[in-house]
């Protein structure tokens, strides 16, 4: 469970979904054959270097930049340190703002520097009228916090997680897809990879995880139903609008593995989009389906099939792709990540350093 092996699987291969997915972010639909086409550049031009020559580094976006932040907070202070991690994330957005961020996010930072509350969680409660950001920026970088919290158990994740989450994003469902993501990177990790990996089991735990913080969320919203509604995202898919989201999608889960069910009726389904709500799961999905053969991506590689496939559904594809990969790393291990496909994107070897560090803290 927590060996070398894993730590970095999961961190560098959240850095490759990040940076191979950034390719076709925001590009509508995706077309298989030129997701694979551009895995397959990767692997021909790495096979044409000659010695010494090194290759043009596709750049990582905002998910690694606060990922990165994350990692390098949990272990400058040995864990978990509110005001440390929000300075992190504040001093890397001012320092590289064009990193790829939310339209909005921009504003807590710029608040966290100008003011500097006592209270860091203040400027994230006010945004979108007090609903806070419900964009999937605090899961998307949120796998290290897994790694750092594996010998504390899921409590401590998940209260960390939270936290890490409020510091950008406070919206019930950011908070929900931050924990989401963050258990199915632990359970990967977890998992024994002698045995076959039991998927419904998978989703089940993570549904144990997820159903009570829904449960929560519900029964507030039904107490101040008439006086101040609570937070509710404005849904352009049916799956969104359900009283339990989250478990609903987790559920359908179970059948769409079953079968061969199409990229549309995913999007539809679990969604492609910057929401938490609209991505997480997406991701989930991605690196269950992997798990097996997929018709079309002909490749060995469970691994490279999550890369592919979470790509393949289009949408906020460097996220979903990020998030996918920080679980299927996390349960394959380093590895199983292609060289080529490492010596191609920027910010590997800080990944694989901060692995070891926060294996350390263990
Ligand atoms: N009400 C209305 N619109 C909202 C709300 C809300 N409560 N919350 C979010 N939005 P932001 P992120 C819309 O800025 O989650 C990048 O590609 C609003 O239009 O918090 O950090 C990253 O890589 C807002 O501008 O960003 C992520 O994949 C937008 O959602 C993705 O963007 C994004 O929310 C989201 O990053
Ligand atoms: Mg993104």
């Amino acid at each position: 469970m927590a060996t070398l092996s894993r730590f970095r699987g999961s961190l560098v291969g959240a850095v490759l979904g990040d940076c191979i997915g950034a390719i076709y972010e925001c590009e509508g639909n995706v077309k298989l054959k030129d997701v694979l086409k551009t895995v397959k550049d990767l692997e021909t031009n790495f096979k044409k270097l000659k010695d010494g020559e090194k290759l043009e580094l596709l750049p990582f976006t905002d998910d690694t930049a606060m990922a990165r932040s994350v990692a390098a907070s949990l272990v400058a202070k040995k864990g978990f340190d509110v005001k440390d991690m929000a300075k992190r994330f504040t001093d890397e957005f001012h320092l590289e703002p064009n990193r790829g961020y939310g339209g909005s996010v921009g504003a807590v930072f710029a608040a966290l520097r100008k003011d500097d509350p006592d209270d860091v969680f203040e400027p994230a409660r006010k945004q979108f009228d007090g609903q806070g950001s419900y964009g999937n920026g605090g899961a998307m970088r949120i796998a290290p916090a897994a790694l750092g919290c594996l010998k504390q158990g899921f409590e401590k994740l998940k209260t960390v997680t939270v936290d890490i989450s409020q510091i950008t994003h406070s919206h019930p469902q950011a908070i929900q897809g931050a924990v989401l993501q963050s258990s199915a990177v632990d359970l990967a990790l977890r998992e024994d990879q002698s045995e076959q990996l039991d998927r419904d089991r998978f989703l089940d735990k993570l549904i144990e995880r997820i159903k009570p913080m829904e449960e929560e969320e519900l029964k507030k919203s039904k107490e101040t139903v008439t006086d101040s509604p609570s937070p509710k995202r404005k849904a352009k898919r049916k799956s969104d609008t359900v009283e339990m989201p989250y478990c609903h999608k987790l559920e359908k889960m179970k059948e769409f593995l079953r079968k061969d069910v199409s990229v549309s009726t995913i999007e539809e389904e679990l969604g492609n989009d910057i929401s938490a709500l609209g991505s997480v799961p997406a991701a989930v999905y991605s690196f269950l389906k992997a798990y097996k053969k997929i018709p079309g991506i002909e490749t060995d590689s469970a691994f490279k099939r999550t890369i592919i496939y979470a790509i393949s559904l289009g949408g906020d594809t460097d996220t979903i792709a990020t998030m996918a990969a920080g679980m299927a790393g996390a349960y394959y291990g380093y590895e199983a990540i292609p060289e080529s496909w490492q010596a191609s994107c920027e910010g590997v070897e800080d990944a694989k350093k901060f692995a070891q560090d926060l294996l350390e803290l263990q």
